[in-house]
């Protein structure tokens, strides 16, 4: 195995025994041959665009099959071997449809023809260095491929959330096959690889914007909610990961049950929807962010619902009260699958919940949130006056990502030592790290506003877009705004792919850099958009004020 692309990687550098993450080499591999079946496909539906074929679901297969190789969001290797199987009938099916049309002209790469007939001839395969990421020799082609790819794979979660509440844009789907299908080709120069990634930070901003649609117009537009984040005394079901559909239906179904919900990690924003409030059982926000979750569901009692990403290998004896469902998978854990309406049963979890103790509470009180785009906006004329009066003197983009890395502290210690006339603007699970450090209020706005999930960074963009108009500004980066972000996994990839292309320069990027950027790269980051990571909090404060 080699994997590179989260920011826990091995020594910075790669993953090659074993995921940090907890991934086998097994899974690690299979991860790699589907991805690379997956390209099969992207190409393919490349060629059916020549005689305007569509194929939807090549475009479902992919976004989907992205999804599941996301950090920490599948570890079942039988889950990637049936999807690898599902791949190889739906490509030979496309074939066909291309022949008839005489669109299979030319020679095909290996990814859109290779073949196996038994599970030993995947496992065979997804060894070989061929399928892997070091198959391309040059580095700097390499990181860029990688860079890209990763992107990629943060789209396809954003759009497949979307696309579960009926929200598609096929002008997405048909960028990430032409994007996968560019990753294959050898004549790119490291220019067109720049370039493609900047176009990936485009689509990044419309997938964002596409899912921002979907949820507000599906759950209405987040409002400032203060959300409990004590215990009542019902047996209850933790629903963690990003997907809102999964949520609705799991409030759906556990009315009158007796069964109360909570949300866990990056779940907690959907208690900001006006649609969710009117679950009388959906209390509250239980326990921190993701890589707390193994002491976390020891205390919570009940089931637990991934319904993404970020899973950590659980307790052997959890397990059992551990269930999946979409792209998430863990081996032993029970996965739940929708049915072709898209409707999900979830009636075992709630009869699993009610024969379990009700949650042991950890921490009581209220955490303040909802202040996304539409809410901010209400809040304009309050928040104009203080930036021109000076009371806020600067904002501070704290988004993305938590992890378990103690140098991570650097980000609550940065949040204490800001001064008072300043206000962090945070989105994505990193805003555990200063979600409850009571910073206070300017005039009534609270110093830490959370938009949402890590999707959300979408509205902190929207934000900085209309205060530019507001105060009638040429350039975005002339706003009284620091970008320090932390990153983990591929859906931060994209939010800082978007955050370049809308032209924010200057970002701090940590807790490191990531590894799959070669120092070349890393150079044209920093040389075009002033890309730094972080140093130390005295230092990184006076460059950032
Ligand atoms: Fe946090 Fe993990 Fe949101 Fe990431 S819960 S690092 O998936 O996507 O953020
Ligand atoms: Fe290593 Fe991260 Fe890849 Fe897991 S996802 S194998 S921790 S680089």
């Amino acid at each position: 195995m080699f994997c590179y692309q989260c920011q826990e990687t091995a020594k910075g550098t790669g993953c090659t025994v074993m995921g940090v993450c907890g991934k086998t080499s097994e899974v690690a591999n299979l991860q790699d041959l589907l991805l690379y079946t997956i390209k099969g496909i992207a190409l393919l539906n490349e060629k059916g665009k020549k005689g305007n074929l569509k194929f939807p679901k090549a475009d479902y297969f992919i976004m989907n099959g992205l999804f599941m190789t996301i950090t920490n969001a599948n570890f079942d290797e039988k889950a990637f071997i049936e999807e690898i199987k599902e791949g190889l009938v739906l490509r030979e099916n496309i074939k066909k449809e291309l022949l008839k049309n005489n669109l299979l002209v030319d020679e095909l790469h290996d990814c859109a023809v290779w073949t196996a007939n038994t599970e030993e001839e995947i496992k065979a395969k997804s060894d070989s260095v061929q399928v892997g990421i070091l198959a391309t020799k040059n580095e700097d082609i390499r990181s860029l491929r990688e860079l890209i790819t990763y992107g990629l794979k943060g789209i396809a979660a954003y759009a497949e959330h979307a696309y579960n509440l009926s929200n598609i844009n096929q002008e997405i789907f048909d960028f990430v096959s032409k994007a996968l299908t560019k990753t294959l080709n050898d004549d790119l120069s490291i220019d067109d690889l720049v370039s493609l990634t900047l176009e990936t930070g485009k689509y990044g901003v419309d997938v964002m914007a596409l899912l921002d649609q979907a949820n507000t117009s599906t759950y209405g537009n987040p409002e400032i909610t203060e959300v409990n984040i004590g215990v009542k005394n019902n047996p209850a079901i933790l629903i963690s990961g990003h997907d809102l559909k999964d949520l609705e239906q799991l409030l759906e179904q556990t009315q009158n049950t007796g069964v109360d919900v909570y949300t866990h990690g990056e779940m907690l924003p959907a208690h900001y929807y006006p649609k969710f409030k009117k679950y009388n059982n959906f209390i509250g926000n239980y326990g921190n962010s993701w890589w707390k979750q193994k002491e976390e569901f020891e205390s919570f009692n009940g089931p637990i619902l991934f319904t993404t990403n970020c899973i950590v290998p659980p307790k052997p004896a959890h397990i059992n009260r551990i269930y999946t469902t979409g792209s998430a998978g863990y081996p032993g854990c029970k996965h739940i699958e929708k049915d072709s309406n898209g409707k999900k049963d979830f009636t075992e979890i709630i009869n699993h919940a009610k024969k379990l103790n009700s949650p042991k509470e950890i921490e009581n009180g209220k955490i303040t949130g909802g202040f996304a785009h539409a809410q901010v906006f209400a809040l304009a004329d309050k928040i104009v006056n203080a930036i021109k009066t000076k009371k806020i003197k600067k904002f501070f983009v704290m988004a993305g990502c938590d992890g378990r890395m103690k140098s991570r502290e650097y980000y609550t210690d940065f949040a204490k030592k800001l001064p008072e006339d300043t206000i962090i603007l945070t989105a994505g699970c990193a805003k555990y790290r200063y979600n409850k450090l009571n910073l206070g209020d300017i005039d009534g706005i609270p110093r830490v506003l959370d938009a949402g999930q890590c999707n959300d960074s979408y509205s902190l963009a929207v934000i900085a877009l209309k205060l530019k108009e507001i105060f009638e500004l040429n350039d975005i980066n002339e706003l009284p705004i620091a970008y320090n972000i932390a990153w983990y996994e591929q859906k931060a990839v994209i939010v800082l792919l978007a955050l370049l292309y809308l032209g924010v320069k200057n970002i701090k990027l940590g807790p490191t850099l990531p590894g799959f950027l070669s120092p070349n790269v890393a150079n044209v980051l920093v040389k075009n958009f002033g890309i730094n990571t972080i140093n130390n909090i005295d230092d990184d404060m006076k460059q950032l004020l």
